[in-house]
């Protein structure tokens, strides 16, 4: 056998590579069955035995190689130094960044194997440019809109005193998270897996605070407004501004957070206030609110409008152009799940129990089962599977599992939530973009 480990190999194909591990002319997703001989060379190159390899579909490449060209792991010297030098985030430890202006930066998965993503391992998505020099003692928030019956402004101190607060754990996805296999491309930030979190937040109930400034009966969404300026200089213009229709705003989940894991938010996180309505798209979730609009329509602020959080109504084959009109606003989330132990790419021992563990999350709803298979899919083994802390919180798998023969192996999570959806094992269908993709994660192990 082979004395190259799995870091190794995916480096290895990376310079071999580095545009083409993957991605066919076709433009199908690298997960989906490739006829050509890209894949076939992609197993020979592990130079290793695939024990279970009957049972890998044809023409599947394998995850050490897609993990490599997707970016999983920090391949170049010019990434690590991103990380390490000046573009280093203040505060946070081991994020992949994958811009600086706006900030956006992902998270590895086995950093969020905490059931409370601690905010240093919380990844970062910014439209704009975060506002400076935030005085919470001066922070006003307005409470207005065409149904809103009494507007009214807020101080933060008025926020703490005159409602309850909660302290809820909510799972929070960006909408473009995995966006990175869609083929063809879909531009904005190539996310892999690591654009999710679930931290704890305390705060205002939302729908207290609107309560309180009288929600009229022509209530449809409501909105926020943050204090980011936009990219271009142009203080007329917003990054952007999302909403929620009315029900989702007066769940008892969705916050006005001005705590983050029993401390201040942090400013990247949007102090020092912050909306928040877990198990929708993370950009429903304002920054730095300075006001919440209680809509008599849709909310028209930017990026609801166009290709922005929006998907086809009716699935579409990959690349077509769609029309606005036939794009609807992404919801509730999909089902899914992220294997955070073992990390892609360890070296294990055959006959000896390893522990595989992991998150899972399903938009609204919750998490029912979730099962693994080492064997390409050919079985399943069902996981133990913990009670969410409160509703729309993620819930952790565990289970363990011993690889008889030494080689290459690949552990796929797979779950399943209240209502029988299930993770798909290829990318779901393809959209302008690239939003909602919610296959199964799968980490490549070596056994030895
Ligand atoms: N004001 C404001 N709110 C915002 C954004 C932003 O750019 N500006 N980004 C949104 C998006 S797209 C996501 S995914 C989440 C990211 O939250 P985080 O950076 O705290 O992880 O915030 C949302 N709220
Ligand atoms: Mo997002």
């Amino acid at each position: 056998m082979d004395e190259r480990g799995l870091t190794e190999l995916q480096r290895a194909l990376i310079d071999a590579a580095p545009d083409t591990v993957g991605v066919d002319a076709a433009g199908m997703s690298r997960r989906q069955l490739l006829t050509s001989g890209l894949a076939l060379s992609a197993w020979r190159m592990l130079g290793m035995a695939v024990p279970m390899a009957r049972f890998a579909p044809v023409g599947l490449l394998p995850v050490a190689s897609y993990a490599a060209a997707s970016g999983e792991v920090i391949a170049t010297a010019q990434a690590a130094q991103a990380l390490s030098g000046p573009l280093a985030i203040a505060g946070k430890q081991g994020l992949r960044l994958l811009n600086d202006r706006p900030l956006n930066a992902e998270t590895p998965a086995h950093l969020l194997a905490d059931a409370i993503t601690p905010t240093k391992a919380l990844f970062v998505r910014n439209n704009g440019v975060p506002p400076v020099n935030v005085d919470p003692a001066t922070w006003s928030l307005r409470v207005h809109g065409e149904a809103c019956e009494t507007p009214r402004t807020f101080s933060l101190a008025q926020l703490r005193s005159e409602f309850k607060s909660a302290t809820l754990q909510l799972q929070m996805e960006c909408g473009g998270n995995g966006r990175s296999e869609f083929r063809p491309r879909a531009s904005g930030n190539q996310w892999s897996t690591g654009a999710v979190g679930c931290p704890e937040w305390t705060g205002a109930r939302l729908a207290d605070v609107l309560k309180a400034c009288g929600v009229t009966r022509r209530a449809k969404y409501v909105a926020y407004v943050g204090a980011d300026t936009h990219l271009s200089g142009d203080p007329n213009k917003q990054p952007i501004s999302r909403g929620v229709p009315i029900g989702k705003a007066m769940e008892k989940e969705s916050l006005l957070a001005y705590a983050l894991n029993g401390g201040s938010v942090w400013n990247l996180h949007g102090a020092p206030l912050r909306m928040v309505c877990g198990g929708w798209p993370g950009s429903v979730s304002g920054k730095w609110v300075t006001e919440i609009l209680i809509r008599d329509r849709e909310h028209d602020g930017p990026k609801m409008g166009g290709k922005s959080y929006r998907v086809p109504s009716l699935s579409v084959a990959p690349g077509t152009k769609v029309d606005d009109k036939d794009m609807r606003i992404i919801e509730s989330m999909p089902v899914k799940s992220l294997i955070t132990f073992p990390e892609s790419g360890v070296r294990t021992i055959r006959s000896t129990e390893l522990a595989v563990r992991g998150q899972a999350w399903a938009g609204d709803n919750r998490v029912k089962a979730v099962d693994i298979s080492i064997d390409f899919g050919a079985t399943w083994q069902r996981t133990e599977l913990s009670r969410p802390a409160n509703r729309l919180a993620w819930q952790q798998f565990e289970t363990k599992i011993a690889f008889q023969q030494p080689g290459y192996y690949e552990v796929w999570a797979r779950a399943r939530d209240d209502q029988d959806r299930m993770q798909p094992m290829i990318v779901p269908g393809w959209n302008p973009k690239g939003y909602l993709n919610n296959a199964c994660h799968r980490v490549a192990v070596q056994v030895v």
